[in-house]
């Protein structure tokens, strides 16, 4: 027998030599980008096709750096690419071109905007977009949603509702992942975050819906985190949970301009007093409550100074640097957890005998825990005897 952190180093050594987690089964091929993926990004930023000739060839290491640092766009879509990719010598490809840049990254302002379907977080990030490359700054706009919530409509919707920022030469539109786990969208973003900044974008906006669990990986990867929400309903009727108006630095009320006064004013009072009732947070911030119309642009520059006042104070007080810190670290314990969890349920044998097991624990026959303790045995030995 062997002993168990031995196996936990023979089951490490393997996932770091070899294996990589099969969150997206789409994206097999980056190299030439996929049809789907192509399609997609060109239709949101038709200056894509300027490089179309250059499409098909293979890359350098090199030629990623180079072509990243002098901004070209199809190049850092390439290298967001290889991020994506389920294949070893991909994802070391972009490891490599990550570790080029790391010292020139985290220098970006990093925003997540949530809110339910329909809230207006297109819409949001298109005017606000605008409004700070007005002002000099350079955006990348990622978007999480592992959820199926994301119809084709929606995307196309994002086409439409960032028309500007897509034709804006100071912008980057990268739409979600179409397929995969969370784990995986949320670490293929975080890595995007970084190339986007070695590409100088100055300003990162992620968009997810908040409906789900990709608030918690959104909020681990930004500095600031920014909650949309409609008057007059309910949280309880706009599927917001609790834990996120918990994460939220500002909550803005969108649609201001079809919302009556009172109901605005309302809905102000009731979310400020909600925010009251959490602890006050070390970053010394108190979370504020505003209102906007992302369609007539009204509220729009005090959300950016709102959001800038933020950063100025935890820079001062030494919250944001302890905080990107901390995400730091828990992505490297968390990309470990999903790594060893993929491989193990990712394995063949595993596959095997999960359904039998399943079955007897429903059935009474085995407890969980004896259940979970064979299933680990076997995959123990098995790796151990294949290394
Ligand atoms: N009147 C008004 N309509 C708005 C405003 N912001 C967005 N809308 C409209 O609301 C609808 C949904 O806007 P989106 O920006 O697509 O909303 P979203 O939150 O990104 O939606 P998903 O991506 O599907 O989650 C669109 O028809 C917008 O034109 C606003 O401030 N006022
Ligand atoms: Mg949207």
């Amino acid at each position: 027998m062997v002993s168990t952190p031995l196996l936990y180093c023979i089951t490490f050594n393997i996932i770091i030599q070899d294996i990589v987690p099969k969150e997206n089964p789409d994206n097999d091929n980056p190299l030439p980008l996929s049809k789907g993926k192509e399609h997609l990004n060109s239709a949101i930023n038709p200056k894509r096709h300027q490089h179309a000739e250059k499409r098909g060839a293979t890359l350098s290491l090199d030629d990623y750096v180079n072509g990243i640092k002098s901004g070209n766009r199809t190049v850092l879509s390439r290298a967001i690419t290889l991020i994506e990719s389920t294949k070893t010598e991909h994802r070391d490809l972009a490891q490599k071109i990550i570790e080029q840049y790391l010292p020139a990254t985290g220098h970006a302002v990093r925003v997540g905007i949530t809110g339910v379907p329909g809230v207006g977080k297109s819409t949001f990030i298109e005017t606000l977009g605008n409004h700070i490359i007005d002002r000099g700054r350079r955006l990348a706009v990622l978007a999480i949603d592992p959820s199926s919530t994301r119809s084709k409509g929606s995307i196309l919707g994002d086409k439409t509702r960032m028309e500007t920022l897509a034709r804006s030469d100071h912008a980057f539109i990268r739409p979600s992942p179409t397929s995969g786990a969370l784990g995986g969208i949320a670490r293929t973003t975080r890595e995007t975050i970084y190339l986007c900044e070695a590409a100088g974008y100055d300003t990162i906006f992620i968009e997810t819906v908040g409906v789900g669990q990709s608030e918690t990986a959104v909020h681990s990867m930004v500095d600031f985190f920014l909650l949309l929400m409609l008057a007059g309903a309910g949280d309880e009727l706009q599927g917001i949970k609790r834990g996120i108006m918990e994460m939220a630095d500002a909550i803005a009320i969108n649609k201001a301009d079809e919302t009556e006064q009172k109901a605005l004013q309302q809905a102000v009072g009731e979310y400020q007093r909600a925010l009251h009732l959490y602890p006050e947070s070390e970053s010394g911030w108190q979370p504020r409550v505003t209102t906007c119309s992302a369609l007539t642009s009204d509220g729009i520059t005090e959300i950016w100074e709102l959001i800038m006042e933020y950063v100025e104070l935890t820079k001062k007080n030494g919250y944001f640097d302890s905080k990107r810190k901390r995400q730091a670290k828990y992505w490297m314990y968390d990309t470990i957890k999903n790594r060893l969890e993929n491989h193990f349920f990712g394995h063949p044998k595993i596959k095997q005998l999960t359904p039998a097991m399943e079955k007897k624990v429903l059935n009474g026959e085995l407890t969980s825990f004896r259940a979970a303790q064979q299933l680990l045995d076997q995959y123990f030995n098995t790796i151990q005897n294949k290394p």
